[in-house]
């Protein structure tokens, strides 16, 4: 690939430098991010200086003497590919700035294997899930570490490399609800003392057994296959009868139990001839997570029950069983209304999908890479400095980006520092749990 370098253009802004190298009769397919017309190109340059994933740009004359910009969220050094022919298009990219002596020099660029040039450092997001010591681990077995941010223009430009997983995990096809129990969800209501804590790193809703419950809206299933998932953590001593979720008082509708004489149960009255099918099946553990989900297909005639994505008991069931309609306006959470049994322990993410879902996809839900998430880490802790926080190259903290009230070091146990994924602000939190994460390398 031959650079054909027609004028390098330094210039100054503030107290800003930076230089781009144009060629000419080409352009950078299939990167375009935003179009802005200027009276100048050097005004676009300023404008992909100032947009935290531009790395090049596509630029036209216009016969008005105007110009036009594609700005490109990569560049020919990421995507040699991508750099094609186009008539009366010149193609710019940011050139490596060697001698700063006034103010900031911000260089760029989008490099192969999803790394990123910021400043001085190179810099990676990593999808998979990782507690902070394994991330950090990663990190170090290519030659560097959890990110340091010093300054506010390396905390935006890692806020933004954060829309490349804002999306993921979140496939809401056939989804009729998603509560994910931290206290986030609007329409779920404690009652009788039910809260939300953290447990082994998640906040979750608690119940204490005596009385404690919480309630949705009552939701619209049944008529088509459906699956209703939770995970569950039950507590010693367990109750006998511990309810996930249900529509158990009269005229009664479901009722999903984590717990039955110490089995699993899902148990459903049907619309024609006030049938009903229960499943009794596996055995849930005591003091420890599990995955539990009530399936029933339409298609296959069966309604199953999984234990951590396994399949523990079916039933045959007929393709005209509804489930019975009543005029409910909730269901519960944790509570068999007839009878008043509530559960000891925790909940999270309870889901009903309006399809059955198979093992496979049951496990992908078990998956903790799909479990929601609001952060990535990066390398802010104090793990080994309690009381003071330093970055991995144990420099001291200059910059700082706390959202409100953080760090708050709730629990007394969160040593390690997450940036939220809406944000880009900094949060303290529980080094045991699995997040993405932003490595850097020098
Ligand atoms: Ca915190």
């Amino acid at each position: 690939m031959k650079w054909i370098v027609l004028l390098w253009l330094p210039f100054v802004a503030g107290c800003r430098m930076t230089n781009f190298v144009k060629e000419e009769g080409v352009a950078l397919e299939n990167h375009v991010i935003t179009t802005v017309t200027a009276t100048e190109s050097l005004k676009c340059s300023w404008e992909c200086v100032d947009t935290p994933l531009c790395f090049s740009m596509n630029v036209r004359k216009l016969q008005t003497g105007l110009v036009t910009c594609e700005l490109n969220n990569s560049s020919k050094t990421a995507d040699p590919q991508d750099l094609m022919p186009r008539a009366g298009s010149q193609y710019h990219q940011m050139a490596e700035v060697d001698h700063c002596t006034v103010g900031e020099c911000i260089y760029k660029d989008a490099l192969p294997d999803g790394w990123y040039k910021f400043g001085s450092k190179l810099i990676k997001l990593f999808p998979e899930r990782r507690t902070w010591g394994q991330a950090r681990n990663s990190c170090q077995l290519i030659g560097g570490d959890l990110v340091s941010i010093n300054r506010e223009g390396e905390n935006e430009f890692i806020s933004h490399l954060l829309d490349q997983i804002k999306a993921k995990g979140k496939d809401s096809s056939q989804t009729i609800a998603h509560w994910i129990l931290d206290g986030t969800d609007a329409d779920v209501s404690l009652v009788d003392g039910a809260t939300y804590e953290e447990e082994d790193g998640v906040k979750s809703l608690y119940l204490s057994g005596s009385g404690a419950y919480a309630t949705t809206p009552a939701v619209d299933f049944g008529k088509t296959s459906f699956t209703i998932a939770s995970w569950v953590k039950l507590q010693n001593p367990v109750t006998s009868q511990s309810t996930i979720y249900s529509d158990w008082s009269l005229p009664v509708k479901f009722i999903f139990d984590a717990y039955s004489s110490g089995k699993l149960r899902f148990g459903a009255y049907i619309s024609k001839g006030r049938k009903k099918r229960w499943i009794n099946a596996g055995f849930p553990p005591i003091d420890k997570w599990f995955h539990a989900a009530a399936v029933w297909d339409r298609n296959a005639n069966e309604a199953r029950l999984f234990l951590d994505g396994q399949k523990v008991g079916t039933k045959p069931v007929e393709s005209d069983w509804y489930l019975r309609d009543n005029s409910h306006s909730v269901y519960d959470i944790g509570l068999k209304r007839v009878g008043g049994v509530t559960l000891r322990g925790y909940l999270r993410d309870l889901m009903i999908i309006g399809r059955a879902l198979t093992g496979e996809e049951l496990t992908n839900i078990t998956d903790p890479n799909n479990e929601p998430f609001d952060g990535v880490w990066i390398g802010l802790n104090k793990v080994t400095t309690e009381g003071t926080y330093r970055w991995p190259d144990n420099t001291h903290v200059t910059y700082t980006k706390w959202a409100s009230n953080q760090p708050d070091n709730k629990y007394g146990y969160q040593d390690c520092v997450e940036m939220t994924i809406d944000e880009g602000t900094w949060d303290d939190t529980s080094c045991g749990r699995q997040l993405p994460f932003v490595c850097e390398k020098k």
